[in-house]
């Protein structure tokens, strides 16, 4: 079979080369600045890896995958949690886009932190539906009436209240008004600083979301739920039922989920999630700081996981039965682990003939487009490239770079809260001498190595990957599959090219654990294999392109 050094062998698909090309018709500034975020992966002998230029605005021009800091607040964090009205301040559009179009999904009568209420608000979309008066003489009168309206109405627990780009350039101060309603209605009601243009991409938005959260929410409730082996999953947003796949694992394992950030979640699932024995981090980009931050007030260690992929899973259940010391769940957990993996073995082995070899490209968020290279393995699929949309250095090369992070302004701009060990609450759950024995053992403790040390020498690296680039690649590489959002999605698929997108599914999934592997191997057979994209003539390939050149060149 082939492997990527045979493909990149070939002369044409010279890693140096293609970045040339792929920079060749900028200009000069624009060229210099890509140059730095379009890496060819070398992994030194210690497993170091080169540097990327990453987490920096995108030059204006240049179509992009990116959303905004409101989208990665209210959208990505606060958006599956069913129980918190979650009103947008700000025009109607920013509210309805960010509605239910990331297929989050969430079951009232499922764990963790279940709410005898039934409350599920995720099916509506609550809005202040700012207009010019606002604008020009101030929306704090109607954002209080939202309030009290969706108070009235629903009467829900926890009501958080996001600010879109107007909002901050107008001035309306969100937080002196949820101080007032949460005074008056005696719920929580907190606000988040979310404009849309906060930050470079959204991540800026998680930060500001998970600081939120963690100031306002969690730790509020002492309450600890029953269960020998307590954790919190971090960074998984049960997108098209993952979570339920995930949670299905855990139960079967004997394992307690206290909170999930922020899947399928519930407020008071938050609101305890400081009495759990050890947090796992599935997506590093859009909340490892909550997990520091929870170590330090309330000594809870964390550990990095993947479910995405049915080895990872089970190497995943292992570190928490590793992490746990007890007989009881790593033989449950080897149990589980041996039950699940012939049906995952079968449909592999039925599909791996048609899918081995064939070349795919993911350029995703902050975290998928490394975690899904592990599901192309099991299919024997080559990653030729990859990239995040608006990850950090941290989530390519690995937290060892943490210290040589330049903060920029744009950076400086989120808050960096302040956190020292609870009083009350404080437990550290190992001690130093037991986290040291661990670590002997094999437990790697508040550590991601991150998606280059993990890809082959010579895939090419593309942060905040451009359409023009994306065309580009597809030109040179002619992969078998792409990966990426809605907004490429058509683009991609006219080149004659299956385009499989990995935030929302395209109504598919779940593909975490092991259920979601074997669902994920039947999806991709389907697609790669399909006849349909060999039929397909694209308009520029029926009809000659027009080329022009102007005078004064
Ligand atoms: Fe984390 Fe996500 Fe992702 Fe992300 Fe996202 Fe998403 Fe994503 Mo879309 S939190 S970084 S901001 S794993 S919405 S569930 S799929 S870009 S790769």
């Amino acid at each position: 079979m082939e492997t990527t050094e045979d493909i990149v062998a070939d002369e044409c698909l010279d890693p140096e080369k293609v970045k040339l090309e792929l920079i060749a018709k900028y200009p000069t500034k624009v060229a210099r600045k890509r140059a730095k975020q379009i890496i060819i992966n070398k992994i030194g002998e210690t497993g170091d890896v080169p540097e990327i230029q990453s987490n920096v605005r995108t030059t204006p021009g240049l179509i992009g995958q990116r959303g905004c800091c409101y989208a990665g607040c209210k959208g990505v964090v606060l958006g599956p949690t069913r129980d918190i009205v979650n009103i947008t301040h700000g025009p109607i559009g920013c509210g309805y886009y960010s509605w239910l179009t990331r297929r989050n999904q969430t079951d009232p009568d499922s764990s963790p932190g279940t709410s005898s209420d039934g409350h599920n608000f995720m099916p509506y979309c609550f809005s202040t539906d700012m207009q010019e008066e606002q604008i020009i003489f101030g929306g704090e009168k109607k954002l209080k009436q939202a309030i009290q309206e969706a108070y009235d109405i629903f009467k829900p627990k926890a009501i958080g209240v996001f600010a879109t780009c107007p909002v901050g350039l107008i001035g309306d101060d969100v937080h002196s008004v949820c101080k007032e309603m949460k005074e008056k209605l005696n719920i929580n009601v907190f606000g988040f600083s979310c404009e849309g243009y906060k930050g470079v991409s959204q991540s800026a938005g998680h930060h500001i979301a998970n600081n939120g959260v963690f100031t306002h929410v969690v730790g509020t409730d002492d309450s600890v739920r029953e269960g020998e082996f307590k954790i919190n999953l971090l960074g998984e947003y049960n997108i098209g039922g993952d979570a339920f796949e995930i949670e299905r694992i855990f139960e079967k394992c004997g394992i307690t989920l206290v909170s999930t950030f922020s899947g399928n979640s519930t407020v008071e699932g938050f609101a305890n999630a400081h009495t759990a024995d050890v947090n796992l981090i599935m997506c590093h980009r859009s909340i490892n700081y909550v997990a520091e931050m929870m170590e330090k007030k309330y000594g809870i260690p964390w550990i990095k996981v993947n479910f995405i992929s049915a080895e990872s899973t089970a190497k995943s259940l292992r570190k928490i039965a590793a992490y746990f010391e007890n007989s009881k769940l790593t033989e449950r957990v080897e149990a589980v682990i041996a039950e699940e993996m012939p049906a995952v073995e079968k449909a592999r082995n039925a599909i791996y003939p048609r899918t081995k070899g064939k070349r795919v490209m993911l350029f995703v968020g902050g975290s998928r487009a490394h975690h899904y290279q592990d599901l192309f393995k099991e299919l024997g699929m080559i990653t030729l490239s990859a990239g995040y949309e608006f990850g950090h250095r941290d989530d390519y090369e690995g937290r060892k770079v943490l210290p040589d992070i330049k903060v920029d302004a744009d950076s400086r701009n989120i808050q960096e809260l302040e956190v020292h060990p609870d009083p009350e609450n404080f437990r550290p759950r190992k001690g130093p001498e037991e986290i040291e024995r661990l670590k002997k053992q094999g437990v790697v403790f508040s550590e991601y190595d991150g998606m280059m040390p993990d890809m082959p020498n010579n895939t090419l690296i593309i942060d905040d990957l451009s359409q023009y680039e994306t065309d580009q690649l597809i030109e040179i590489y002619k992969p078998d599959m792409f990966c990426a959002g809605i907004k490429e999605k058509y683009a991609i698929q006219k080149h004659g090219i299956p385009m499989k997108q990995l935030h929302s599914y395209d109504y598919g999934g779940p593909y975490a654990g092991f259920a979601g592997a074997i669902n994920f191997y039947h999806d991709i057979d389907r697609m790669v294999n399909s006849r349909i994209w060999s039929y397909m003539k694209a308009p520029w390939q029926k009809n000659p392109e027009l080329m022009a050149t102007y005078a004064w060149e």
